[in-house]
Parts: structure tokens; C-alpha cells; sequence
């Protein structure tokens, strides 16, 4: 087992990685920039090296920079987070290069899910259901109308290279074809250097329904069941839960031994998760990300399972501590990201918090690492902490929400935390019955009716 690992990361998630290494009795070194020297994190982990200023070009996205602490404090091995190199497949390769291991994927699995035409061909011929596609890149506008009159508009043209939202036009009629097409080619060769581009029938009310899977070295891979979230804004995830209101015990039983099938058949080592559209009791492969994900403690809190240290268990070569037969999904999961911005405009309100009491009792979790006197530094993401809430079943975990919200203090910046509170109330919520454009539209209904006011 490693002795020391470094953790190329900051905020929420380099505290709950640092406190994996504690109760494994690993030690951790946290890497940090100028801007991040007052962090909770950098007083937390047994070591800290600060590996350049704000930019995170210079420090979090700087590999050379991160080596090279990784050397000069001995560590055994680096644990990516989430975001910043974590599905850099470069970085990973170049941190086997040098003598340390990766806490993730092989390089080679990192590559094919980062590219979405590949992963599409790769988990369509190991038997995940996709969505109907043209099965790789389009090279032209006439090729692209032949497919799109074969399946019927709407059409989405997506970027190879893109992902998360980025890359993306619906096309609703033939007229608007050609322009769409040649705009999306464009548009991916300026955001991701490559203007590969393939097509897919677009679904109008779908969920995202995610599954979470794990595999080691041993030949074992197990899912953990599912995560619904579908409530997102802009491509932005703003609550997750665990398990999935439309979901059926025999279709999460279905979908998940599948993608288990899946990762076993590709040799997949460590965390990952694998992304499904839900549309009329179908499911579709979207996207397979390969590390953890924010939203990891909601199947946490319904497995029991610390899925960091399972990650850690599996870089070090030990089997999987949970064998598939004893995974027992228990009660209800909800998490919601509580970011500085402002709750109605969502500009980001960064500053000093003034005071901060975290919520608490029987089933919360507050995963953050931001302190009375903090200030948040305005350089990354705005995302000050996870709320998770778990009950018996949803109806508890609801009220539990709301509980927790109430009693959790910021002050001194605006978040979202108002937002959440108004969302549990919601009927749409509540019944479950939402889709991914839910909260788009009854947020552009609610500033309509505030205009109209
Ligand atoms: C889709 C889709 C509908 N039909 N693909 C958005 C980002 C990336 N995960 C793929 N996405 C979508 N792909 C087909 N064929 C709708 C979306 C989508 C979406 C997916 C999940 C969660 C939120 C979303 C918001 C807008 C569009």
C-alpha cells in the first residue's frame, strides 16, 4: 500500500481525498497555488507544496510543476480529483514515466472515452445500447442530411472532441441543416482543435441517469447503482440523487449488471461512471467519464462504500474491498451544490465569508472546505460546498433537505442555497417527474413572472 500520496487538487475534494489517506494511514501532500495557500486543504494535509500563482494554466494544469513535487516530497503515487489533468491521458502516462502511479484509469481507456465517437463505437460493440447515430465521424453536409432524413428531425450534430455540453446543435428541419452542420464544424475546431463531428437522433425529454461502476486489476467490476441528474443548468449539475425516482428495481438491475458486463469485457481498472440518457423506459449511452465525479457521495451514502479508498485500494493493485453479491443500496441520497453566485442571477459572488456553520444530524454531510474568514478566491469554479442529505427513502430525505438547508450559515456571499430550497418544493421535484430541461424552463418561467411583477 502507498506510503505517501500527492493530491493534484484543491478545494472540497482534496479535503475528502486527504481524509481517505488519514484513516488509511497514508500521508498526504496537496499541491496549491499562491491563491490557494490559506486553504483548509493546505492546513489539513500532512505536507504542502506550492507549485505556482493563481492561473491555474500555471499551477493545477502545470504537469511539470506537479512532478515535480510529487519527487522532491517522495510521494508513491497522485490522485487527480476531479476537473484540472483528471482525464488527461498525457498526464497520466507521464506520472507512470516518472515511478509514481496514477490513482485512475489506465491512459489508454482515459483516451477512448475522450473521444466520444470512439467511445461510442467502443461501448456499442461490448453491448451498451446507444443512441441511434450515424456510427462515427460525418465528413460532409449531403452525408449528414442522408442520415438525418434516414432517422427523422430532430437531429443533434455533436463534436468528437467536445462533451459536457460543449459541441452541440439541435437541428429541427432540413431547411436549417446545411448551416448548422458547417457551424458546428467550425465551432469544434475552435474549441477543441478538431473538427470532427458525428450525429445522433435527438431526444427531447430525456434524464441523465448515470451509473456508477468500478473494476481492478483482479477481474472484478461492480456497479453501485445509479445517480439521477437531470436537474442541471447549462450543463452545470446542480442536484443529484441516489436512486433515481423513475427508475424500477429490475431496470437498475438491468442497466447496471450491463455496464458491469462492460468494463469487465474492457479490463476497466478503478472508478468511472458511465452516462445514459433516459427516455420512455430506454436507455442510451451519452458519455463514460473516467474519475470520480462530484457527485460521488450520494452513492456513498446509499452503499456505505468510501469510494476514494476503494480508488486507492485498486492503484495499489488490492482487489475491490466489496464483492458484488454484498452491495446493498439502502434508503435515499440528495446532494445539492452550493455555489457563491447569486441565487436568481447566478453572477458568482465571490469575497470573505464571514461566518459559516455547517449543517449536521442524523443523515447529513456537508463535503466543503471553506471556513469563517475564507476568503474565496475568484480563479476557479465557484462551487463553495456539497450539501448530502440521506434518508429511508425520498420523502424523509426530502424533509432532511430542508432541514439541512435551513441551518447551514454562509454569510458574507450570495449562493444557491435559496435556490435549493425553492427547487425541493417544487412539484415537479417532489413527484420526481422531471426531466433534464425541467429547471431551465421553470427558472426562465419564474424570471418571467418576477419581470412581470
Ligand atoms: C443528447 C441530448 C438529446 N439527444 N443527445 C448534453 C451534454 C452531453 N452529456 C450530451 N448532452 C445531451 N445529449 C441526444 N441524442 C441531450 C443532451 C443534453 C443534456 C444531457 C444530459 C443532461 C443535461 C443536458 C442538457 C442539454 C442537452
Amino acid at each position: 500500500m502507498f506510503k505517501k500520496i500527492l493530491i493534484a487538487n484543491r478545494g472540497e475534494i482534496a479535503l475528502r481525498i486527504i481524509r481517505a489517506c488519514r484513516e488509511m494511514g497514508i500521508q498526504s501532500v496537496v499541491v496549491h497555488s499562491t491563491a490557494d495557500a490559506t486553504s483548509m486543504a493546505v492546513r489539513l494535509a500532512d505536507e504542502s507544496v506550492c507549485i505556482g500563482p493563481a492561473s491555474s494554466k500555471d499551477s493545477y494544469l502545470n504537469i511539470p510543476s506537479i512532478l515535480s513535487a510529487a519527487a522532491l516530497t517522495n510521494a508513491d503515487a497522485i490522485h487527480p480529483g476531479y476537473g484540472f489533468l483528471s482525464e488527461n491521458a498525457q498526464f497520466a502516462r507521464m506520472i507512470e514515466e516518472h515511478g509514481f502511479v496514477f490513482i485512475g484509469p489506465k491512459p489508454e481507456h482515459i483516451e477512448t472515452m475522450g473521444d466520444k465517437v470512439t467511445a461510442k463505437q467502443t461501448v456499442k460493440a461490448l453491448g451498451l445500447p446507444v443512441v441511434p447515430g450515424s456510427d462515427g465521424a460525418i465528413e460532409s453536409v449531403a452525408e449528414g442530411q442522408k442520415f438525418a432524413e434516414e432517422v427523422g428531425y430532430p437531429v443533434l450534430i455533436k463534436a468528437a472532441s467536445g462533451g459536457g455540453g460543449k459541441g452541440m446543435k439541435v437541428v429541427k428541419k432540413p431547411e436549417e441543416f446545411e448551416e448548422a452542420f458547417k457551424t458546428a464544424r467550425t465551432e469544434a475546431k475552435a474549441n477543441f482543435g478538431d473538427d470532427t463531428v458525428y450525429m445522433e437522433k435527438y431526444l427531447t425529454k430525456p434524464r441523465h441517469i448515470e451509473i456508477q461502476i468500478f473494476g481492478d486489476e483482479h477481474g472484478n467490476a461492480i456497479h453501485l447503482g445509479e445517480r439521477d441528474c437531470s436537474i442541471q443548468r447549462r450543463h452545470q449539475k446542480l442536484v443529484e440523487e441516489a436512486p433515481s425516482p423513475a427508475l424500477s428495481e429490475e431496470e437498475r438491475d438491468a442497466i447496471g449488471s450491463l455496464a458491469a458486463d462492460v468494463i469487465r469485457k474492457m479490463g476497466y481498472r478503478g472508478a468511472g461512471t458511465i452516462e445514459f440518457l433516459y427516455e420512455d423506459g430506454k436507455f442510451y449511452f451519452m458519455e463514460m467519464n473516467t474519475r470520480i465525479q462530484v457527485e460521488h457521495p450520494v452513492t456513498e451514502m446509499i452503499t456505505g462504500i468510501d469510494l476514494i479508498a476503494e480508488q486507492i485500494r485498486v492503484a495499489a493493485g488490492e482487489e475491490l474491498s466489496v464483492n458484488k453479491d454484498r452491495i446493498r443500496l439502502r434508503g435515499h441520497a440528495i446532494e445539492v451544490r452550493i455555489n457563491a453566485e447569486d441565487p436568481d442571477t447566478f453572477m458568482p459572488s465571490p469575497g470573505k465569508i464571514t461566518q459559516f456553520h455547517s449543517p449536521g444530524g442524523l443523515g447529513v454531510r456537508f463535503d466543503s472546505a471553506i471556513y469563517g474568514g475564507y476568503a474565496i478566491p475568484p480563479y476557479y469554479d465557484s462551487m463553495v460546498g456539497k450539501l448530502i442529505v440521506h434518508g429511508r427513502n425520498r420523502e424523509e430525505a426530502i424533509r432532511r433537505l430542508r432541514r439541512a438547508i435551513v441551518e447551514t450559515v454562509v454569510d458574507g456571499v450570495k449562493t444557491t442555497l435559496p435556490l435549493h430550497y425553492w427547487i425541493s418544493e417544487q412539484e415537479a421535484f417532489t413527484s420526481g417527474d422531471y426531466n433534464i430541461h425541467w429547471l431551465e424552463k421553470v427558472l426562465e418561467e419564474k424570471a418571467e413572472a418576477a419581470k412581470a411583477a
